[in-house]
């Protein structure tokens, strides 16, 4: 029997069309870059998680939040699939603080550093930067390092 994990993943983007990423200094995803989030918490609404975990990774507060996607992942022989919930706020305030889980950092668009990010980053990614419709993904690893499986499709976010 399968268990949903939910977690949130939140993209910044300023004026001048830059994307900030996090380097996840430890836990699930250490040494790789991407963007703030984290488990929703029991009593809270995936939004909410959303904004909180963003600003306790990066120190900004978000204005307002767009669901841009929601992706899947399934780890061979791990029963727990990861529901991530991806969201991209351009009105936001505050400023950008190094904290104990992310060391931020803006990044050009040409600049973003898929070598240094999950696997299936470089498959979903584009489609959020070239501002396409709201999109499900589904990914299937074998380990950290290898997707046996893989979709991406356009859909609708309730
Ligand atoms: P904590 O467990 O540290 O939150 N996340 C992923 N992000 C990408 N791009 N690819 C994946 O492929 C991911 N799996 C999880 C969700 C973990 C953070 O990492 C994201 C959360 O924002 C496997 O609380």
């Amino acid at each position: 029997m399968t268990t949903r994990k939910v977690l949130t993943l939140t993209l910044v983007r300023n004026i001048a069309d830059e994307v900030l990423m996090g380097l996840k200094k430890r836990g699930f995803g250490e040494g790789k870059w991407n963007g703030f989030g984290g488990k929703v918490e029991p009593g809270e609404t995936i939004p909410q998680a959303a904004a909180r975990e963003l600003t306790e990774e990066c120190g900004l507060r978000a204005h307002y939040l767009t669901k841009v996607g929601l992706l899947d992942f399934e780890f061979l022989n791990d029963p727990v699939i990861h529901e991530v919930h991806v969201f991209e706020t351009r009105e936001y305030s505050g400023t950008v603080v190094e904290t104990e889980e992310m060391s931020p950092k803006w990044y050009k668009i040409e600049d973003i550093p898929f070598n240094e990010m999950w696997l299936d980053d470089p498959i979903w990614f584009p489609w959020y930067l070239k501002g396409g419709p709201q999109f499900y993904g589904y990914f299937l690893y074998k380990g950290f390092d290898t997707i046996l499986k893989q979709e991406l499709k356009s859909t609708d976010l309730p």
